[in-house]
């Protein structure tokens, strides 16, 4: 398949929102950081694209699959020498086969029982952690998948919130470090949720 530059992922969001206010200030600067795209995360040619792995990060179903399929079998062995991930946390690899250069694996919260306090820190905390990776190996340019909400179960609805506000709030103080976050949402489902909530947290994006 083609790679997708980044240049090629950024839509207008203006005139988007609906009618609850914006949440945030507005901040020209860091808002215009952030994109939605949508389609496979795979085909992105950025710095890095994050993973929504399960805690052995030997791979699995749904994204990860897709990852590791297209990356090959020199992830899987990189990843076999990390000793696993904890539900919140981020690991890095190289991206091998992958047009993104690296690999940030992160185990979001299985939100089969419901959704708590727990797991909604939990799912901030992918977010946040996976940008930490990024920035600590000089990554500008991060693509996230709508992490928890397809086999782990994780209501969309509520999950495009705490990414939003995770990535805004990290943007808020090392905007800096990085030149884009990208949104990649598969379903068109998810991306009618970004496309009503991405005003609310950037508002001049
Ligand atoms: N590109 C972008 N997004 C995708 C792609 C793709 N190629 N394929 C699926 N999605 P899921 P989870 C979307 O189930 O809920 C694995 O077995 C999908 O539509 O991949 O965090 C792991 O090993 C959904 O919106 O991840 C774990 O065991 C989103 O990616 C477990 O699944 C996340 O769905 C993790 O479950």
């Amino acid at each position: 398949g083609q790679a997708h530059s980044i240049r090629h992922t950024h839509r207008t969001l203006s005139g988007l929102g609906g009618s609850e206010p914006s949440r945030y200030k507005r901040n020209e600067k860091l808002d215009q950081k952030v994109s939605l795209y949508t389609g496979d995360i795979t085909k992105l040619e950025i710095d890095a694209i994050v993973n929504a792995a399960n805690k052995t990060l030997l791979g699995g179903g749904g994204v990860d699959g897709a990852i590791h399929r297209t990356a090959g079998p020199l992830l899987k062995k990189e990843c076999a020498s990390l000793h696993g991930c904890e539900t919140g946390e981020a690991k890095i690899t190289c991206g091998y086969g992958l047009p993104a250069k690296y690999v940030i694996h992160t185990v979001g919260p299985i939100a089969q029982g419901g959704v708590g306090e727990d797991e909604r820190k939990a799912l901030r905390s992918c977010y946040k952690n996976s940008l930490k990776a990024a920035t600590e190996n000089d990554a500008r340019s991060v693509a996230f998948p709508c992490i928890s909400t397809g086999i782990y179960g994780y209501p969309p609805e509520q999950a495009v919130h705490e990414a939003l506000a995770a990535v805004r709030e990290y943007l808020d103080v090392h905007h800096d470090k990085l030149d884009r976050v990208i949104f990649c949402v598969f379903l068109p489902t998810d991306k009618e949720l970004y496309l009503q909530n991405l005003p609310l947290y950037f508002p001049a994006a």
